[in-house]
């Protein structure tokens, strides 16, 4: 098993105990812990730096900016991609949100349809719902097959010309299934549909290499890799963020303003209206830094071992179901489980009297829930920082709760 143990030191929260036992936690899908770097770059910016970016001539507003704007040349290089293509918002929602209303409503109408798959997070679905309330274009679903992967067998009978968008995630949050992206991509630009990928769990967990691709536009959040919370990218070919309207206006996005009209800043700052999330923005480079450091094969690598490890040692829980592929090269390290008929909200709250930290609910894929039958899974997820141990100590605590809640 590749051993990156020795970062654990890295991160100060990981230290902590948890009524009274070490921290394990089995929570990355949802947010990532910090490591020391990325706190410190955000402190020393507001301890030495701090100013507002793209205005005034002072010192303080030239440093801000160079470091904002140094920020998105890391990010742009984490996904092998040009600055010019990467937008700073507040995250994954805020991108889709973006894509949907500034392309969505410019080019979609009735007679229309979007391709989504049933897998979707709420935050690549509920955007497009709307889309269609303003446009009288139709929501159509894409499926899964029996391991629990988005089923491409009839994509051309699916996606047909009347598609003009075709929005998928790279990686699931509940299953842990990998997009099969190059396959839709595909079948997209047969129709001349443009593709959305929701890559809010692909790139903190894969190595990524936006322009080859074949999508569009893609969606990610600094906080599920390591950085902070309310920032984030939107990722788009050149062509296609010309042509994506911005959605807000306000200061910074702007180029002239007259009376009644205004012209837009150029890609990408036509996107950034308003004051930026500037320490975050450099904290979000100081985590691209970090993963870099490490190498995104590694970070990939150690997880496929942890999650390995994890589904052998889940299988040996007896009433155990796993809802997600087997095949470790074809998921990440999300891990979405039932035991028994214990509600998986009880079974969160008895791992936490052990310290350690699941999720528990319908992880916003409510269609996803109710396609598989269950109200809600439990889902433990693994990221560079997590080792066997903490596998066990999953195991043992599941075993605690049979006992607890009468399964032996
Ligand atoms: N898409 C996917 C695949 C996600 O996992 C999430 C967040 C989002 C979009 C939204 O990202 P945000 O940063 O804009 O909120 N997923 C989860 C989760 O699984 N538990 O909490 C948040």
């Amino acid at each position: 098993m590749t051993d990156l143990r020795s970062l654990r030191s890295d991160f100060p929260i990981l230290g902590r105990e948890v009524n009274g036992k070490p921290l394990v936690y089995l929570d990355s899908a949802a947010t990532t812990q910090k490591p020391r770097s990325v706190l410190d770059a955000m402190d020393a910016y507001y301890e030495r730096h701090n100013a507002n970016v793209h205005r005034g001539a002072h010192t303080l507003a030239g440093e801000a900016t160079e470091m904002y704007e140094n920020a998105r040349s890391k990010v742009a290089a984490f996904i092998g991609t040009s600055a010019a293509q990467v937008a700073f918002t507040r995250g994954t929602t805020t991108s889709i949100n973006h894509i949907a209303y500034g392309w969505g409503l410019n080019h979609l109408s009735e007679g229309d349809q979007i391709v989504v798959t049933i897998s979707e997070h709420h935050a690549n679905l509920v955007p497009w719902q709307l889309i269609t309330k303003y446009t009288g274009a139709e929501l159509v679903y894409l499926e899964l097959d029996d391991d629990f992967i988005v089923d491409t067998s009839d994509i051309d009978r699916v996606i047909t010309d009347k598609v003009k968008v075709v929005a998928f995630s790279g990686m699931s949050n509940v299953t842990g299934a990998i997009g099969p992206v190059a396959e839709l991509s595909r079948a997209a630009a047969t129709v001349g549909a443009i593709t959305v990928l929701d890559g809010a769990q692909l790139v903190p967990h894969t190595p990524v290499a936006a322009d080859d691709l074949g999508v569009d536009f893609m969606a990610f959040s600094a906080h599920k890799m390591l950085g902070p919370t309310g920032v984030g990218a939107l990722w788009g070919r050149p062509e296609r963020l010309e042509e994506l309207e911005p959605t807000e206006g306000g200061g910074e996005m702007i180029n002239v303003v007259e009376r009644f009209h205004s012209t837009w800043a150029p890609v990408p700052h036509k996107f950034e209206a308003g004051t930026p999330p500037i320490a975050e923005a450099v904290g979000f480079g100081a985590a691209v830094d970090y993963l870099s450091n490490i190498g995104m094969d590694r970070v990939m690598e150690h997880e496929r071992d942890v999650t390995a490890y994890a589904l052998e040692r889940l299988s040996e829980v007896p009433d155990l179901t796993i809802y997600g592929p087997k095949d470790i090269t074809k998921r990440g390290g999300a891990v979405s489980f039932a035991l028994g008929d214990i509600h998986p909200h009880d079974l969160a709250t008895i791992l936490d009297q052990d310290g350690i930290a699941i999720r528990a609910g319908h992880h916003c894929a409510r269609p996803l829930m109710k396609y598989l039958d269950v109200a809600a899974t439990a889902r433990a997820s693994f990221y560079l920082y997590n080792v066997p141990e903490e596998v066990d100590a999953l195991v043992a605590s599941l075993m605690t709760a049979r006992k607890v809640f009468g399964l032996d």
